[in-house]
């Protein structure tokens, strides 16, 4: 490998002309009409990751190909992905989704990466000879077609692969001036298709041409403009309003329905082009390059699917996200855009409630938003959902298995198009890690065995999806959701007669739920499907059609509702009631009562936690008096939840909500000077990239408590959201330590940043989150290389870009809910996360740190070690 054979690029190039002039094999099953999008499952692989079936085109003569790398080919290709259609189908996947196979750029030196992902185009209609040829694409089709299934390929519209920048002389009104051809491009200097090949401004014709915006980098992705018209990554921004650029996409992307078989598309970046543009490119009229929808009804396609990417996640009570959404599927005039949008909305929800146990109500709203989407002609059921993809970080990697599972049983059983992300299936951890033994991060075996326990839970979700329609069919009704933190989440759907009923505990431990509507009185509830396998069989609704029911940690159950048959009695025994509680919040630790029949025992429960129940006795007259423990109830946007059982569990009270909020104290407040670098002496550099600016700097860290809950909020020299990341600041990932006063145990190695803490401190809960990921662990399996055990709920984060903060706040519960902090000790440090903890090396690159040992300590801003009064 590594070899550089000069002209093997050429020739492969060669070939590929050749190729492209080949005529369809008679006899291949290339052109089926399209199926019911919203009953499909999607796998989608990274081409190159996923199966090397022929060695012989790894390397192109670049020293591209080196599987010891992340960043460099694999060898994966077109020839692994027809021996494993077996595998794929086995699954229950319906559809396969595939990286770009167009040619690509395949080496940018400038900024030392490489194009085997496929969103690099130097030619929008060719073979990229790594990926395969065309006839084995063809082959492809016709496999997957007499399969029954279908073939969706990612297409990129937005921008080719890297040829130029702009330096920074870069003006507006003059393209050619500090215009920079990219000199580490290779192969090609430039695409090598017209019109794109016309990508130099300084020549009369390619700029009178207009091919491309000549812009440099987006530095803000929250501009408009710049998010439209500048360059993403350091890839060329295609003038995707000139006619000419339009129809030449047209017609690039045309030609693989008709000479492929393509059913459906991907689009990459669709933000990045306007809403508008879709119109045309699915649905011009142009004789010579119609749009897609047009050339693939003359293919017998009637409904074929386009769906974009588009980043962009409303944090409550906004909706700017959605409408923004919402505009790539229609317009104001109510024309016809992509048929649908990868659902990042639903994504997030799903994290954030089952990954890091923030309240179930999260996701409800969710949900609620597709339902009242769908009322304004934006069908859910289209929208293709996902849990895991090749530019966030895998479940796996933020969270546990069993939060997985729910996950993918949530997605199974919400409307959407669901997409399995190649390797979930089989526990794959690192983001773009291949499924074949030679490939990088396999792990040095072969992944695709049906029989592991988490192919074969996989497939029995899928199987349940497509055993009920009404779970691709119906809109959800939310039943019950824990607002106060992880908890139930119950949903229901309805379809031709057939009612469902999908029952969470999203908690880490048992939860009980009460007074849950399921449906009409004393209705039977059959058991469908059991993540753990333990769950009754049947059960029976009250006289009100309520259930209450005992949960375990993690559970996920499929219920159909049916008509009773024989109810159960209807117990004669008056239920407790609770008395009515103040509207406003509470402050403190506070009393409650009520009336039960007299003399009875009975169990206060207080947000479904069984395992903190607290006995009540009702009194000769009935009455009783419980005190509420608020230890935990710091955030008082949450909605807590109360409730009284009898002991013997036949009767349950009325449920009461309350909201709290505790005051908060300061510990702690400390500022810090702004070194001139780095590094443990001040000696690292940030990369070179202009993106980078101070955003590493700490500037002032303070701590707060409120009951059992800790707030660190830390001042930063700079914040930016140049990627639009989920948490509102990019460039930047803390890892966050807590010592706590009294614990035995605790760990002093600092996981994946080649450190231990400083003054002889030992860790209890370590927090590390960067721009889209938020994680808490505890030191149980912690390594240098390993994170240690997840620990939900995870922190909540409040960012405000004005004032350069960002706020952490840790729920009591994550803590162990802790009598007291005197005496804890608290350090914060700074570096940055790409996919991993970003590289550190003697020079700075563009995405590199400089001025340190690859293995020197990777932290750039370390607070004091704070020891709370
Ligand atoms: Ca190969
Ligand atoms: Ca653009
Ligand atoms: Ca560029």
């Amino acid at each position: 490998m590594n070899r550089l054979r000069p002209g093997a690029w050429l020739g492969a190039a060669l070939t590929a002309i050749t190729l492209h002039a080949t005529a369809q094999a008679p006899g291949l099953k290339l052109h089926v009409p399209s199926p019911d999008w919203r009953d499909q499952v999607i796998y989608f692989v990274l081409t190159d990751r996923f199966d090397d079936g022929n060695p012989r085109n790894n390397d192109q003569g670049l020293g591209e190909y080196d599987p010891r790398q992340s960043h460099t080919y694999s060898g994966g290709d077109l020839a692994g992905l027809q021996r494993r259609l077996d595998y794929v189908q086995a699954l229950g996947a319906t559809a396969l989704w595939l990286t770009p196979p167009v040619l690509n750029q395949w080496h940018d030196a400038t900024h030392g990466f490489y194009g085997y992902h496929g969103y690099w185009a130097s030619h929008f209609k060719r073979m990229d000879p790594h990926v395969g040829t065309l006839a084995e694409y063809q082959r492809l089709s016709d496999a997957l077609h007499r399969r029954g299934m279908y073939l969706v390929q990612d297409v990129v519209v937005n921008h080719t692969g890297n040829f130029f920048s702009h330096g920074p002389g870069w003006r507006a009104d003059d393209p050619a001036a500090d215009y920079r051809p990219n000199t580490g491009s290779r192969p090609q200097r430039r695409p090598l298709q017209p019109p794109f090949h016309l990508n130099d401004p300084r020549r009369a014709a390619d700029r009178a041409a207009g091919i491309y915006h000549w812009t440099p980098e987006i530095r803000d992705v929250t501009v408009r403009r710049e998010e439209l018209d500048f360059q993403t990554s350091g890839l060329d921004d295609l003038n995707t309003e000139n006619p000419r650029v339009r129809r030449a996409l047209r017609d690039s992307f045309g030609w693989w329905i008709r000479s492929v078989g393509v059913d459906a598309f991907r689009i990459d970046t669709a933000y990045h082009v306007p809403p508008e543009f879709f119109e045309d490119f699915l649905y011009a009229d142009d004789r010579q390059a119609p749009g897609m929808a047009r050339v693939a009804e003359r293919t017998g396609r009637r409904d074929f699917l386009a769906f974009g990417e588009g980043f962009g996640i409303d944090a409550p009570g906004q909706t700017r996200y959605t409408r923004k959404l919402e505009s790539y599927i229609r317009g104001d005039d109510g024309r016809a855009r992509l048929g649908g949008m990868l659902n990042f909305p639903l994504y997030a929800g799903l994290v954030d409630v089952f990954a890091r146990g923030r309240p179930a109500t999260d996701l409800q709203r969710r949900v609620q938003d597709m339902v009242a989407a769908d009322a304004r002609g934006i069908d859910p059921r289209r929208l293709p959902t996902f849990i895991d993809n090749h530019d966030v970080d895998r479940w796996l990697a933020v969270s546990g298995e069993a939060a997985m599972k729910q996950a993918l049983l949530a997605m199974m059983t919400l409307p959407g198009i669901p997409v399995l992300y190649y390797g979930t299936e089989q526990g794959l951890v690192a983001q773009r890690a291949s499924m074949f033994a030679a490939g990088w991060g396999s792990g040095g075996r072969d992944r695709f065995d049906t029989a592991s326990p988490l192919f074969r839970y996989t497939q029995s979700v899928v199987a349940l999806r497509q055993a009920n329609r009404g779970f691709s069919r119906a809109l959800p009704q939310v039943l019950q959701a824990s607002g106060a933190g992880p908890g139930v989440l119950a949903w229901r759907t309805a379809h031709d007669g057939q009612v469902r009923l999908v029952v969470f505990n999203t908690a880490d431990t048992p939860r009980f739920v009460d007074n849950l509507p399921v449906g009409p009185a004393q209705a039977r509830l059959r058991r469908l499907f059991d993540i753990h396998g333990d769950a009754p069989a049947t059960l029976a609704a009250d006289a009100g059609g309520q259930v209450h029911l005992r949960l375990p940690a993690r559970s996920g159950t499929v219920w159909a509702v049916e008509p009773a048959t024989d109810g159960p009695a209807v117990s004669a025994e008056e239920a407790p009631r609770l008395d009515p509680l103040p509207a406003e919040p509470m402050t403190g630790d506070f009393s409650l009562t009520g009336q039960a029949r007299p003399g009875t025992e009975l169990a206060l429960i207080v947000d479904g936690d069984e395992s903190r129940a607290q006995r009540v006795h009702a009194g000769a007259d009935g009455r009783f008096t419980a005190r509420i423990d608020t230890r935990r109830m710091s955030d008082p946007a949450l909605a807590h939840r109360v409730v009284l059982r009898t002991l013997d569990g036949s009767r349950v009270s009325n449920a009461l909500s309350f909201r709290m909020a505790l005051p908060w104290q300061t510990l702690a407040d400390v500022p810090q000077p702004l070194q001139a670098g780095g590094g443990p002496t001040g000696s690292y550099r940030y990369p070179t990239h202009e993106s980078f600016t101070q955003q590493m700097d700490l500037r002032r860290t303070r701590v707060l408590a409120a009951g059992g809950a800790l707030r660190i909020e830390l001042d930063m020299a700079d914040l930016t959201s140049v990627w639009a990341p989920a948490n509102g600041f990019d460039h930047v990932a803390f890892s966050i330590f807590v010592e706590l006063p009294g614990r035995a145990g605790g760990a002093r190695v600092m996981p994946g940043q080649n450190a231990e803490l400083p003054d002889g401190m030992h860790w209890h809960l370590r927090l590390r989150s960067h721009g889209w990921s938020n994680a808490l662990f505890g030191p149980e399996g912690a390594s240098a290389t390993a994170d240690g055990r997840s620990i939900t709920p995870a922190a909540a984060i409040h960012t405000d870009a004005a004032q350069r903060r960002v706020v952490f706040t840790l729920p009591s519960e994550a803590l162990g809910d802790p009598a007291s902090f005197s005496g804890a000790r608290v350090f914060v440090t700074t570096w940055d996360w790409d996919g991993t903890w970003r590289p550190l090396a003697p020079e700075a690159g563009s995405f590199t740190m400089g001025g340190g040992m690859a293995d020197g300590p990777k932290v750039w801003s370390a607070s004091p070690v704070i020891r709370l009064p």
